[in-house]
């Protein structure tokens, strides 16, 4: 088979491959904890990157289609080798549909959510993949000029079309104008409580009676400090966003208690660096003392008192934040000296002892 100077040599396309998906799957986990405006970048990398993924992928498909359609040509890994191929796919073709601005739920599942399972899955199976088929470079496959060139042009293909997809998006008027830069559409903003709800995995309490509950605030103080829901006076305010990892984002006026006020109460000690905020589920995250001072801990938004299901008595706004990280029914605030790893865990197992 002749190959057209555009080419590239196999073994520069497979690695190619390797690299901009290992970045893809980086900066998409970063875009998890992204969400302050100047994390804009990331989101707009991980796009280029996954762009920069369509061209090779064109490549590398092409190349191998015959191992797929001739029946003979298969061996014991080419169900996996296709079962990638579907799962690339499907994720690019996801996040590229919904940068269009169109954001249909599939089942239960927003497409967004798709997108992200998509694309975790095809870490797995292409390690899986590598298992049987990887190849190591010879020299000749990664020639200096042709490889600084191509390497060039993928980018750019990438970063060109991501560019002229934002123009289609304002010319064609596609929803995609619409997104924020996290890609979230707009849910219920200044509604009061009609904004969706989400609690993921199995966080589900019971409705907290006022009567029954108290937020208690220590740690690495020097005092120790129980609230009752009487106790709380929504002096302060923030207009903030709560930004959803699942593609939607509300804006509301929170009204509620300032963190750093509660803290000044309490006295952090000198060795204070984090604030950790715990749900009556085991739900629970943590800030840096710095910005959980700004913070607020709300029983209102837009003037009505949070409902059940948006965290009352007490909810975490967090402000910059993505939307997992405003934990919800807050009881327990907690000072400590070193950053709470086993948070990443409680987020997922939260509830299920109940
Ligand atoms: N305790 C607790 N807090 C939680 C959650 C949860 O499951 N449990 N879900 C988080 C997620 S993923 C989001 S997006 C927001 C949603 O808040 P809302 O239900 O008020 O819209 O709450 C966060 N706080
Ligand atoms: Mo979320």
């Amino acid at each position: 088979m002749t190959r057209s100077r555009f080419e590239l040599p196999p073994r520069l396309v497979d690695w190619s491959i390797l690299v901009t998906v290992g970045f893809v799957a980086a900066t998409g986990l970063l875009t998890l904890i992204s969400g302050r405006p100047s994390d804009a970048v990331v989101f707009a990398l991980h796009g280029v990157g996954g762009l920069a993924l369509v061209l090779l992928l064109f490549w590398k498909l092409r190349r191998v289609r015959p191992r797929v359609t001739v029946r003979r040509a298969w061996d014991r890994h080419t169900p996996v080798s296709i079962l990638l191929a579907l799962l690339a796919v499907g994720a690019l073709a996801t996040g590229a549909v919904w940068s269009f601005g169109v954001t249909p739920r599939l089942g239960p599942w927003p497409l967004l959510f798709v997108h992200m399972v998509l694309g975790a899955l095809v870490v797995p199976v292409l390690l899986v993949h590598l298992r049987s088929r990887f190849r190591l470079p010879s020299t000749h496959d990664f020639e200096g000029r042709r490889t600084a060139l191509s390497s060039l042009a993928v980018v750019g293909f990438g970063a060109l079309t991501w560019r002229l997809q934002r123009t289609a998006n304002r010319l064609l008027d596609t929803g995609g104008e619409d997104h924020r830069f996290t890609g979230s559409t707009e849910d219920g903003s200044d509604a009061g409580n009609a904004f969706p709800v989400t609690s993921w995995v199995a966080d589900d309490p019971d409705p907290i009676e006022a009567d029954a509950w108290t937020l208690r605030i220590g740690g690495e103080t020097r005092r120790e400090l129980e609230l009752t829901d009487s106790d709380l006076d929504p002096e302060n305010g923030h207009r903030a966003t709560l930004d959803c990892t699942s593609g939607w984002y509300s804006t509301h006026d929170w009204r509620g208690v300032r963190v750093g006020d509660l803290l000044d109460a309490v006295e952090p000690g000198t060795e204070a660096e984090w604030v950790s905020f715990r749900s009556v589920t085991g739900y629970r995250w943590s800030l840096p003392v710095e910005e959980a001072r700004e913070a607020l801990l709300a029983t209102h938004v837009d003037g009505e008192r949070l409902d059940h299901g948006h965290g009352y008595p007490l909810r975490l706004v967090a402000p910059g934040r993505r939307g997992f990280q405003w934990v919800k029914w807050v009881e327990a605030v907690d000072v400590t000296r070193r950053r709470d790893l086993g948070e990443w865990l409680a987020i997922f197992v939260s509830g299920f002892d109940r």
